[in-house]
């Protein structure tokens, strides 16, 4: 029920405005609190800057390059109400990371916290299509191109009239074989997301304080750390480095009642909770981007009385669309969909498998893929149904439980064994601190279980501790899931938003 003409950016700030909230806080970063009445004019001038002295238009896809900061809220809110695509991306990219998002979106302007100039320059030497870098201030000094030129500018803008229908954001999404894809999502998709997932799941109050682990460059992030406070009229915490101590401060710090972030930072939370950590600000607790195993979940539940939200999402679907709930939840269960959504696990051929039978989580529902120019769109979106790249199990009663990537499942002497069980066992080990379980190629079972091990602080990776894991696992679930072969590592490969790369591990060499 949206209206026809809509745009995110306009709805998430001036109109928050309009219905009374100028005062509040809407975001806290960098040292500053920025009020809804603040931030509003803020991405109101830079939004003039950009039309204005750098020749915007509606549909100019716009790259935004920062960690998690007020000004990278201010410019995504800006160039939204400009018309602009926005195309946010993680400080950690190298310039031909960049440049492969730059080619694939076509993209002219970029605006770059200036802290992060290098790369995104050498980006642009050479790029066929990148014009223009503009530096934007990070911290809170206002001290660079595009906050001088803001600056001067008035602090109302008329927006461009953008259609629900109209692309406002492109997330890009590298899957594991590294070739990014960009998903193009709607200004009315920003909202559903708000209006389903948070309203329904979250339930989410202008009283509520979040803050989160995923970058605004991942639609986890932007999602839950944006898109979801501001549409609400309630604060985001935002940190640019979101390490698990640092998310602990600032839970502390400004009593923040929602966190979203990944099941290993949870358990470095349940641990400093153990040394008198007081996390009791905290109403919902949001683990997405890897498993939630269930001794985490079970332990935060014996730990505060409250359920770890379990969820999943894509960035293809924009946001989570399966989910525990507050008042229905269940340990190593992703729960059902979010209202407005349908789930279903399908065989090879799209066929409905039956329940208690492994297959591929299948979606849809109000947001959903749109590759852009992109063959493989063809096998993602099947008769509207979204294939995700999760085998997943659903029971009799409507619950769905992860069982693997779907390139996770290890087949060994014939036997099917979903790594993440693996992951599970090992984990509720008190000696083990996290874990990666892959295949490995053996001559005589095809694959053998393997698993990388990071043990907890003191531990000794030694032959005595494989026997141990060896055993524990056998003692916890079906002993021929055992690994038969246990690495200590000292840490593990993972993507700039948390997510383990077993990929990695597979193919060291890669
Ligand atoms: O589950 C995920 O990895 C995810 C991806 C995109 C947006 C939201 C989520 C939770």
């Amino acid at each position: 029920d949206y209206p026809d003409w809509l745009n995110a950016g306009v709805e998430l700030s001036d109109r928050m405005v309009e219905k009374g909230f100028g005062d509040h806080t809407a975001l806290i970063g960098n040292g500053r609190i920025r009020t809804y009445k603040e931030l509003a004019d803020w991405s109101n001038r830079i939004a003039h800057a950009l039309v204005e002295d750098y020749g915007v238009r509606p549909g100019n896809r716009i790259l935004i390059r920062s960690a998690n900061n007020p000004a990278m809220v201010a410019c995504w809110l800006a160039a939204t109400k400009a018309g602009a695509v926005v195309v946010n991306t993680m400080p950690m990219l190298r310039a031909g990371e960049l440049s492969k998002i730059v080619d694939k979106a076509e993209i002219a302007l970029a605006l770059c916290d200036t802290r992060l100039m290098e790369e995104m320059v050498a980006c642009a030497k050479g790029s066929r299509f990148l014009a223009k870098v503009v530096g934007f201030d990070g911290t809170a000094n206002h001290d660079a191109e595009l906050d001088r030129i803001a600056l001067g500018k008035p602090v109302r803008f008329q927006a461009a009239r953008t259609g629900r229908d109209d692309v406002a954001l492109l997330g890009f999404t590298s899957g594991t074989t590294g070739e990014p894809k960009a998903t193009m999502h709607f200004h009315r998709d920003l909202l559903i997301i708000a209006d389903g997932y948070a309203r329904e799941v979250l339930k989410v109050t202008p009283e509520d304080v979040f803050v989160g682990s995923p970058p605004l460059a991942f639609t986890f992030g932007l999602g839950g750390l944006a898109v979801f406070p501001l549409r609400f009229g309630a604060a985001a915490a935002l940190l640019e480095q979101a390490t698990p101590p640092n998310l602990i401060s600032i839970i502390q710090e400004h009593k923040a009642t929602v966190c979203f972030t990944a099941p290993t930072a949870y358990r470095v939370m349940l641990k400093a909770m153990e040394e008198g950590a007081d996390l009791t600000s905290l109403r919902a607790a949001v683990s997405a981007g890897e498993t939630l195993p269930a001794p985490v979940y079970e332990e935060w539940m014996a730990r505060t009385g409250k359920p770890m939200l379990d969820g999943i999402g894509a960035t293809e679907m924009l946001h989570i669309f399966l989910t525990n709930r507050f008042d229905d939840h269940r340990p190593a269960c992703t729960g059902r969909p979010v209202t407005g959504y349908e789930a279903r696990v399908v065989d090879a051929e799209g066929r409905e498998c039956p329940r208690g039978t492994p297959g591929r989580l299948a979606v849809r529902g109000p947001t959903g893929c749109r590759y852009l120019a992109d063959e493989r769109q063809r096998a993602y979106v099947q008769n509207g149904w979204n294939i995700t790249g999760d085998t997943f199990v659903q029971t009799e009663d409507g619950y769905f439980h992860f069982a693997a990537r779907n390139d996770d499942m290890i087949i060994s002497s014939g036997y099917n064994i979903a790594g993440p069980e693996v992951e599970a066992a090992l984990l509720s080990h008190p000696d083990v601190f996290e874990c990666a379980v892959i295949g490995a190629p053996d001559p005589d079972r095809g694959q053998i279980v393997e698993a990388h091990v990071v043990l907890a602080e003191g531990k000794a990776g030694d032959a005595l501790m494989v026997k141990v894991l060896q055993d524990h696992v056998k003692a916890v679930i079906a002993p021929y899931k055992y690994p038969r072969r246990i690495v200590f590592e000292t840490a593990l490969p993972k993507t700039q938003t948390g997510k383990i790369q077993r990929f990695r591990l597979r193919a060291p060499e890669g």
